[in-house]
């Protein structure tokens, strides 16, 4: 992955030796300079929606843990300016991780065009291997989609491609490489693009979220994928983030709310809303007519799909909102480990431990166990890395991890409000409490067994004789 390729160096070496390296370098600089500006971002936090301020307007999206990228309009095109090159992306507090991505970032950020638009973006790659970028699920001319080697030239490292298409539909897209696909994507190369209506009435909702579905096979103590992982990822996150570093999705009561989901890991993933119904409004393909739509709480959403399901928020509350695979929302550490359920294990760790270092068991009476155990002890964990269930809600551990947020559903936010309001405050008798008594217990009533009632016949065949024909 970091084999060397042609650095910096290594170009004004090559360049030198043609006798031409400064008015190479020159010429290249005045290039630059009439490109639009790069903009780049080094945080991870959920960034304030970016208000049009040119071009058509529309309603825009808030991209989880993320931002969408400003642009300049020249002669009516939107320019963009994509730059893809090695970032570091703090996967939640306590672990960062070496990665690839965009503008500082990854995923890259959010680009927002609205139908009709005509979109230039240049894409200029300081990573150390060749790339290209793929707008996956655009209609546009087949030589701008992307693909090295079979609709372009692949970009070499220190060059700027140009890609321009008009917007033609409206939905919800996503952007990534399609050179060396393998390792650009496990290293975090992606982004989300959102295509507005024209019609800023067509579909309107209060709050508009995107994010990305993303994987990462990074070992406890270490900071750089392993891009060879086929299925056996570690760290499940949305946007390069594991929970709890992914943000609450903040809305107000009765707020109609859009989430846009796009799913770039190697599996499916069955997204999950807790206390409300959804409607699947959108997929790869566009968005359902109102007919076709049905409600659901979890959606599957397949590799290399896109979703954008739609509710109103009516419930007060901090609602999960998760991956349904429970290996989903942990983080990296303990997938490998024997269950241990009901085994007795006095002094095993111990024992283990002196033979292999960092071991760690999975609890006599389930994982939570343990990470009451670790968190008593003090247990050290392998330097940058997450604990495997974390968090902690108003009423103690909350034991999740990766794929986990939460939807918090307040009254009275303001308009543009993203904050996190903190804990919900329940109504008073309205958490499940441990029952003491001073409540009217419910009467349990049995069913009444009348005498009368036939005996149930029970036949008992013995087996043997020809055919082993079991009774029932
Ligand atoms: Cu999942």
């Amino acid at each position: 992955m970091d084999s060397p390729k042609l650095n910096r160096r290594d170009f004004f070496k090559l360049a030198g030796a043609a006798g031409a390296g400064i008015a190479l370098s020159s010429v290249s600089n005045v290039a630059m300079a009439a490109l639009p500006e790069i903009v780049s971002s080094e945080k991870a936090d959920t960034h304030a929606p970016l208000h049009p301020d040119t071009g058509r307007p529309y309603n825009p999206v808030v991209t989880l843990n993320g931002w969408s990228l400003p642009w300049r309009m020249n002669n009516g095109v939107k320019e963009f300016h994509l730059v893809a090159e090695p970032v570091v992306r703090e996967i939640a507090p306590g672990m960062k991780a070496h990665l690839w991505g965009y503008n500082g970032q990854s995923p890259g950020p959010t680009i927002e065009v609205v139908e009709g638009d005509r979109v230039r973006i240049f894409v200029t790659n300081r990573l150390p291997e060749k790339t290209s970028i793929h707008w996956h699920g655009q209609r546009l001319p087949n030589g701008m989609d992307g693909v090295s080697g079979l609709t372009q030239p692949a970009i070499m490292p220190g060059k700027t491609f140009v890609y321009e298409f008009v917007a033609k539909r409206p939905g919800t897209f996503m952007y990534h490489p399609h050179a060396d696909e393998m390792t650009q994507m496990a290293m975090g190369l992606m982004g989300s693009w959102i295509t507005h209506f024209k019609d800023t009435k067509t579909m309107p909702v209060d709050r508009d979220f995107v994010f990305l579905l993303n994987a990462y096979d990074i070992e406890p103590g270490s900071y750089k994928p392993k891009t060879n992982t086929m299925l056996n990822f570690n760290l499940w996150t949305w946007n390069s983030r594991a929970f709890p570093g992914i943000d609450p999705l903040v809305v107000r009561k009765n707020d109609r709310v859009r989430i846009r989901v796009g799913n770039l890991t190697m599996t499916n993933h069955p997204i999950h809303l807790h206390g409300h119904e959804f409607m699947v409004t959108g997929t790869d393909g566009g968005w359902v007519p109102p007919s076709a739509r049905w409600p659901e709480v979890t959606t599957d959403i397949a590799v290399g799909q896109m979703r954008a399901l739609e509710f109103l928020a009516d419930e007060l509350g901090d609602w999960a909102l998760h991956c349904h695979k429970s290996h989903h929302t942990m983080n990296a550490m303990g997938h490998e480990v024997p269950t241990l359920l009901d085994v007795k294990q006095d002094d095993l760790v111990k024992k283990i431990s002196n033979l292999v270092p960092d071991y760690m068991a999975m609890g006599e009476t389930g994982m939570s166990e343990m990470s009451d155990m670790a968190a008593m002890m003090d247990m050290p964990l392998p330097e940058n890395t997450l604990p495997m269930m974390t968090g902690t809600g108003q009423y103690g551990a909350i034991e999740m991890g990766g794929m986990f947020s939460t939807l918090k559903v307040r009254e009275g936010l303001a308009r543009n409000d993203y904050k996190d309001p903190g804990p919900y405050r329940h109504p008073k008798g309205s958490v499940a409490r441990e029952y003491d008594g001073s409540d009217q217990a419910p009467e349990i009533k049995r069913p009444q067994i009348k005498d009368e009632a036939p005996a149930v016949e029970v036949q008992v065949r013995k087996p043997g004789g020809h055919g082993e024909h079991s009774g029932h």
